[in-house]
């Protein structure tokens, strides 16, 4: 196999899990502009992912999330998905909607609370053996406001109690994928704030227990490919959100800000060994003034062109020049990948697995946009913003 067929054979295989969430109507706190044609229920949300996978050939799984995406029957959605030729993916929990957790949800300081928090990560993993999905997602909106507003060692001991009972709850194929996030909702302290903090959690708890790195949930200038490769050498990178930020956690289309950023991440994973069904490429967006399905698409192919010029690098002239010390000339090698337009060499891929060059103009040519907008009245709120 030629070096360039092994980076081919590489992209064939990516897949990136997309969100119910996205194809949802989204906002800000200031206002949902609601869009024509949006999905008024999971199946729905399945229907458009079925489109970002079809055009792509990219974006087999769609991650769910309880409640937003309750429905009596778990494994006839699952069901439904596999028709469409997709599969569930990740479950996300959602322990931040409830009056109840106004002062936390597992960490909060009454028993009771913690108690309904965990109730429903349990009710989530019930879901993952009806779909069969692998992993579940914690992202947990707890902290605190104002120095002195609960113990924050004691809110550790809390959070540990309640990530265990969920790890011995899971079956021997699934993962509990803990999300840290730097601030927000909480602005004094959050109680998983950062990879560290998850790190010595997931440590603890055991193999299951992976890391969650979303792009957008960083300080400004945090060198996240630094994370990236210490997760990865430590065995605990479990899966990615990907999304972009100017500010703060703007979920915004993965690569639009920084696509620098994103191949440098994509670097270390292929440097890492992590480009592999192991980890979880998952996007974590909102769409709140463009048009849903084509913002998809093309944060899909954003995640693919970052990989195919990370797998570009040549890794030889890279070593050797790192070993010799010469700073330019390492520099350089990378920049070179960085710089290649690697969109003929995708669109090439494409053609060679019987899919269109360019996935925007084929989903625009399908008429998809315009059958749902005649088809659909009503569409449902994703829940961010709702
Ligand atoms: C919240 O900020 C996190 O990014 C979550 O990963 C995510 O948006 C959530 O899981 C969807 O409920
Ligand atoms: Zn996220
Ligand atoms: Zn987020």
């Amino acid at each position: 196999m030629t070096e360039l067929d092994a980076v081919k054979a590489a992209l064939k295989t990516q897949a990136v899990e997309t969100p119910s969430w996205a194809y949802g109507n989204s906002g800000t706190r200031f206002k949902v502009f609601a869009q024509q044609g949006v999905p008024r229920d999971p199946r729905e949300k399945l229907a458009d992912a079925a489109k970002v996978h079809e055009f792509t050939g990219a974006a087999p799984t769609v991650a769910l999330h309880i409640p937003w995406d309750t429905v009596d029957d778990y494994a006839a959605l699952a069901k439904y998905a596999e028709e469409l030729g997709l599969r569930l993916g990740t479950i996300n929990s959602n322990t931040f909607q409830d009056d109840a957790y106004k002062l936390g949800s597992v960490c909060h300081p009454d028993a009771a609370v913690r108690r309904k928090a965990l109730d429903h990560l349990f009710a989530c993993v019930d879901v993952m053996d009806a779909t069969g999905s692998k992993d579940l997602k914690v992202w947990l909106a707890d902290g605190t406001n104002y120095p002195g507003q609960d113990d924050i060692r004691e809110r550790q001991d809390r959070l540990a109690e309640a990530l265990s009972a969920v790890y011995d709850r899971l079956g021997d194929d699934q993962r509990l994928l803990l999300e840290y996030k730097l601030f927000e909702p909480a602005f004094y302290s959050t109680d998983v704030p950062d990879w560290g903090t998850a790190y010595a959690h997931c440590l603890k708890l055991g193999d299951k227990a992976q890391v969650v790195v979303d792009t957008g949930h960083h300080a400004p200038g945090t060198n996240i490919e630094f994370i990236v490769a210490t997760l990865l050498r430590e065995g605990k990178l479990g899966a990615f959100d990907f999304n972009s930020r100017f500010y703060a956690d703007d979920d915004l289309m993965a690569g639009a800000a920084d696509p620098f950023q994103l191949f440098r991440i994509m670097y270390e994973v292929v440097r890492g060994g992590g480009l592999t069904p192991d980890i979880a490429f998952m996007l974590d967006q909102c769409h709140n003034i463009e048009a849903k399905i084509p913002a998809i698409i093309r944060s899909v192919m954003n995640v693919q062109e970052a990989t195919a010029k990370a797998l570009l690098v040549d890794r030889d002239a890279l070593a050797a020049a790192q070993r010799s010390g010469d700073v330019l000339d390492a520099n350089a090698v990378l920049m070179d990948a960085y710089n290649t337009d690697v969109r003929p060499l995708l669109a090439e891929v494409r053609e060679e697995s019987g899919l269109g060059p360019d996935p925007m103009a084929a989903y625009r040519r399908s008429g998809w946009a315009e059958r749902i907008v005649a088809e659909r009245v009503g569409g449902e709120q994703a829940g961010w913003g709702a």
